[in-house]
């Protein structure tokens, strides 16, 4: 990110950033493939001292790295993402894998699923995610976590579109949803997304988890969904109470004349780092 100290080298930072700027089964709005790129440029206009945090959360190290090659076949590229997270798995750094299409959470939980046997995911996202197949492909960004949530429980948030081919698959086997109608009350919500989780975690942020007015350029936006406020108290909460292996925030995309949401998606991912090193301290 344009935080990042100068000569600061992988095996010294607390922190990753991995730009995946992959779109290929995006099925409305375009533009996820610069949402990356977009981030990291306006990663330097976020403050790096931050008011809530009340550190100067880059000097635990932020490592950006280049971007993984999405060129290809979807298999290949796959292929691609799923060893990026292996390698990550080699360093202290808590890595933010930055997308791009939803669909690369497929390979890059993969490699956690294996290494940690008490894995859950924590997914926010206005979608469920949960089909088998959509436009003919298991690759579609419409079937994020179905692979994942066949092995390891997935707690979905702010889910707020389901499909009556996916609808079997909410709340349902190692799936645990709160459809966001029924879980306005946050407060509520949040020891309940606690018990559910298991004490290690992996966070799948798709960015239409948050109401368009926080973060307007998206693939496939739903109105009704979680304040910038209520996202950060839920988040707060689980990396306070779980370990955290990894981030990935994805389906963040660029329109013109409105920086909105590259500005907030940065902050966000800044203040989750906060976050982080608040709690070792
Ligand atoms: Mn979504």
């Amino acid at each position: 990110m344009g935080v990042e100290r100068k000569n600061i080298s992988l095996p010294h930072c607390h922190y990753a950033v991995i730009p995946i700027p992959f779109e290929k089964t995006v099925s409305y709005g375009r533009g996820t493939s610069r949402g990356p790129s977009a981030v990291l440029d306006a990663s330097a206009q976020v403050e790096l001292w931050d008011e809530e945090v009340k550190r100067e959360i880059w000097e635990d190290g932020i490592f950006t790295s280049a971007a993984v090659d999405v060129k290809g076949e979807t298999e290949a590229v796959f292929g691609r993402v799923e060893n990026a997270a292996r390698e990550m798995l080699k360093y202290k750094a808590v890595p933010f894998y930055v997308g791009g299409e939803h669909s690369i959470t497929q390979p890059l939980t993969k490699p956690y699923i294996e290494k940690y046997p008490d894995l859950s995911i924590l997914h926010f996202d206005a979608h469920a995610d949960l089909r088998a197949e959509y436009d003919g492909t298991p690759y579609s960004h419409a079937c994020a976590l179905y692979p994942a949530s066949r092995s390891v429980p997935v707690v979905q948030v702010g889910i707020r579109s389901v499909g009556s081919d996916e609808y079997q698959n909410i709340n349902a086997g190692k799936v645990k949803t709160f459809l966001m109608h029924e879980n306005r009350n946050i407060k509520k919500l949040i020891p309940r997304v606690l018990k559910s989780l298991t004490g290690t975690v992996y966070m799948t942020l798709d960015v239409d988890g948050f109401d368009p007015s926080v973060i307007p350029a998206t693939g496939t936006p739903q109105p009704g969904g979680f304040g910038w406020y209520e996202a950060l108290d839920l988040f707060r909460a689980v990396i306070e109470n779980k370990k955290i292996v990894a981030v990935d925030v994805m389906e963040t995309s660029v329109r013109e004349h409105d920086n909105t949401t590259e500005m907030n998606v940065a902050k966000l991912i800044y203040r989750l780092m906060g976050y982080l090193s608040q709690k070792k301290r």
